[in-house]
């Protein structure tokens, strides 16, 4: 509830100064007064993007910074025209990175003898650039692909993924990157909304030390597609693990075929693109459960990722920076491929397993390549720390010097150990909050700022420079200090989504909507601000789950559960878990002749699995009751749910709902908890 207190913060009040920060630039009221100065009218904020927007290359300079003349439509950078995929390979060869690394790529399979991993791949700027410009000469010439087009990729974390990126990217198309651990069903309802004919795809990939096939799961897709009247035309399948593959000669053709014959060097010139042209789609989850079309601009999203990478992860050219995001989710599209390129960074990227052979693969990576930025999530964390300490101690990991999370909130003994074992109690460690929709961080410590803002375990740290975000009530007034209200983003800023692709009602009712006369950009999470200014993020206060950092909607749970012949009716809620963060909890009323068993949990949970992927399936419980408890008006009392799985005292309940009997939802509670008895035990 908005004005809860919260004063979650109370508990960590020790501040850590990292020594090397001591000596960096700001003094406390010379920082204040420049963040106030980024943010103190439009023209204030304008000016603050255009400095970086200046420093990037463009084909054609803007006419103008913002275009807000038609709320919560936003043009930036209108007028200009640049290419992602041009920022990240033409422009740094022209400042002299031809030959500078770009990117190091393991593979997972490990090579027991040497003790070292079979595979790496490492690519300079010139490498990225030639093999992009013949991956685009095959799409353009082969495959007809034009400007505009859409292009879905399904692919694992291979170098082939970033490289059709920028493939797409250099002629003005655009992709739709579904994470390959979703389903047939997940595909077929992102590709049909996108108009996609073409997919890129794997034959498999290697997951911890196992081979998963990943094109059967698109000849799936195509079916579902063809179903609804959409005809997926050619799907092109890069050759990773080499296992016997399904074949269909009149659509499918290898990459390592299209490849053939490309002239030598062959170069496409990349398309200039109107800064709010789009670059991308992404589909995210919200409280429903068709996925949402993100659609990110070109231009604005240069600047703000440009700005943000360069400031939090302060990316120079001695530094190995390593996100181990996946690509298939924002994080891997802004700070995997296009961020780091465009500041001309080494990244490391990984295919596999953080704990493939073995808990300290990850710590062999850092050591391997000397990482000095590191970027991961709280659940991997808190996955790695249950390990023995000599796993990470055994590793030099001195290199590092900065060292983020992203993805949910970091709970502060995760924060602690990450900083004591990870960094030496001696690096800038923060955890940065943005989502799909804002393109990049919009919150974060980075260097510069420790001496004046120490670090607090578990905090988001400062909105950064230029963005204007507040703690609101539900009437969109400014909570004070210490009172949970949703965080919403108050002004424009560049690399925030245009619109949802197709859709741009559902844009203004999901996003723009929530406060009364004001145009206030909704992000769905709660979060608190202390005295000091601190950001403390809390969590989703919509009905949007956070498993393992990877964001699902509880509707999209429910409306695929009862697809399944058994089951009458599913309500979802997120079930706090120590390493996940959050899992999928489902009660499940069966149908009339149906009654509950291991077998039909089980079968349940691989319908989930083929319907949703197996991101959400592995994680899910299913919990078998009579009954879900309803409002009068019919609406599943989630909160009586959470209370129930959370052990909350029954007292409770009367808060609960307003306009229910409390015998009823005393019933209701008593079913659930019977019921909930039995499948726990
Ligand atoms: C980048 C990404 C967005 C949601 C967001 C919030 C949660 C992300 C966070 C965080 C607390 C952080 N979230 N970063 N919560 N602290 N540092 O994760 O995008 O997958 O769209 O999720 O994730 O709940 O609303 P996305």
């Amino acid at each position: 509830m908005p004005g809860t207190e919260e004063r979650i913060y109370d508990e960590f009040e020790t501040n850590l100064i990292p020594p090397s920060w001591r000596d960096r630039i700001w003094e406390k009221e010379d920082f204040r007064k420049f963040y106030e100065s980024t943010v103190k009218d439009r023209q204030a904020m304008e000016n603050w993007w255009e400095k970086w927007a200046d420093e990037l290359f463009w084909f054609k300079k803007w006419d103008k910074v913002l275009d807000d003349s038609n709320p919560p439509f936003y043009r930036w950078f209108v007028g200009g025209e640049t290419n992602l995929a041009y920022l990240d390979t033409d422009w740094q060869i022209a400042q002299g990175r031809k030959n500078k690394l770009a990117l190091i790529w393991e593979g997972e399979p490990w090579d027991e003898t040497s003790g070292q991993p079979k595979e790496v791949k490492k690519f300079t700027y010139y490498d990225l650039y030639r093999e992009s410009n013949a991956f685009a000469y095959c799409l353009r010439e082969k495959l007809k692909v034009q400007k505009g087009d859409i292009l879905t990729f399904y692919l694992p974390m291979i170098p082939e993924l970033p490289l059709y990126m920028l493939a797409v990217q250099r002629l003005g198309a655009k992709h739709s990157i579904v994470y390959s651990g979703f389903s047939a069903e997940a595909i077929a309802q992102r590709a049909q909304d996108a108009g996609s004919r073409i997919i890129i795809t794997a034959d498999g990939v290697y997951r911890r030390g196992r081979i998963l096939s990943l094109k059967p799961i698109v000849d799936e897709a195509i079916k579902i597609c063809a179903q609804n009247g959409h005809e997926i035309e050619k799907v092109v399948v890069v050759k990773r693990t080499g296992q016997e593959t399904s074949w269909n000669e009149a659509k499918d053709i290898w990459h390592h075929d299209l490849l053939k014959d490309v002239p030598k060097n062959v170069r496409i010139e990349a398309q200039r693109l109107g800064s709010e042209d789009f670059s991308y789609i992404l589909y995210t989850s919200g409280t429903t459960a068709a996925p949402k079309g993100a659609q990110h601009s070109v231009g604005g999203y240069a600047v703000g990722l440009y700005a943000t990478t360069k400031c939090i992860f302060d990316l120079r050219d001695d530094d190995i920076y390593w996100c181990t995001a996946d690509i298939g989710w924002v994080t891997g599209h802004s700070y995997i491929v296009y961020g780091p390129l465009m500041v001309g960074a080494t990244s490391v990227m990984y295919e596999g397993a953080p704990d493939f052979p073995g808990p300290d693969r990850w710590w062999s990576i850092i050591e391997r390549y000397g990482v000095t930025v590191f970027y991961t999530a709280p659940t991997a964390i808190r996955m790695l720390m249950k390990f023995p300490e000599e796993n990470v101690k055994k590793y030099d990991l001195s290199t590092i010097r900065i060292a983020h999370s992203v993805g949910e909130p970091i709970n502060p003994e995760a924060f602690r150990w990450y900083y004591k074992h990870v960094g030496r109690e001696d690096i800038v460690a923060s955890s940065t909050w943005w989502m799909t929709e804002t393109g990049h961080m919009l919150t974060g410590h980075f260097p510069g700022l420790g001496k004046i803002f120490p670090l607090k375990p578990g905090t988001n740290g400062y909105p950064f420079p230029g963005i204007t975000m507040k703690v609101l009530d539900d009437d969109g007034n400014p909570c004070p200090p210490g009172v949970r209200g949703y965080w919403a983003i108050t002004s424009p800023y560049p690399g925030m989504l245009m619109t949802l692709y197709k859709n741009p009602q559902r844009y203004i009712d999901t996003y723009w909507s929530r406060f009364k006369d004001k145009m206030y950009f909704y992000t769905g999470d709660f979060a608190v601000k202390d005295p000091d200014g601190y950001i403390w993020v809390l969590g989703r206060a919509d009905d949007v789950l956070k498993v393992a950092g990877h964001r699902i909607g509880t509707a999209e749970v429910e409306s695929a559960m009862i697809k399944h012949p058994a089951v009458a009716e599913a309500a979802c809620i997120g079930r706090t878990d120590p390493v996940k963060g959050e899992i999928p909890f489902v009660f499940t009323v069966l149908k009339q002749g149906y009654s509950p068993s291991a077998e039909l949990g089980k079968e349940l949970k691989g319908h989930l699995r083929s319907t949703i992927g197996p991101l959400v399936a592995s994680d899910a419980v299913i919990a078998f009751v009579d009954l879900v408890p309803k409002t009068r008006s019919g609406k599943i009392m989630r909160r009586l749910l959470r209370a129930v799985i959370h052990g909350a005292a029954l007292g409770d309940v009367t808060t609960l709902e307003d306009g229910v009997a409390i015998e009823e939802a005393t019933k209701a509670y008593d079913v659930v908890k019977v019921a909930l008895e039995k499948t726990e035990g």
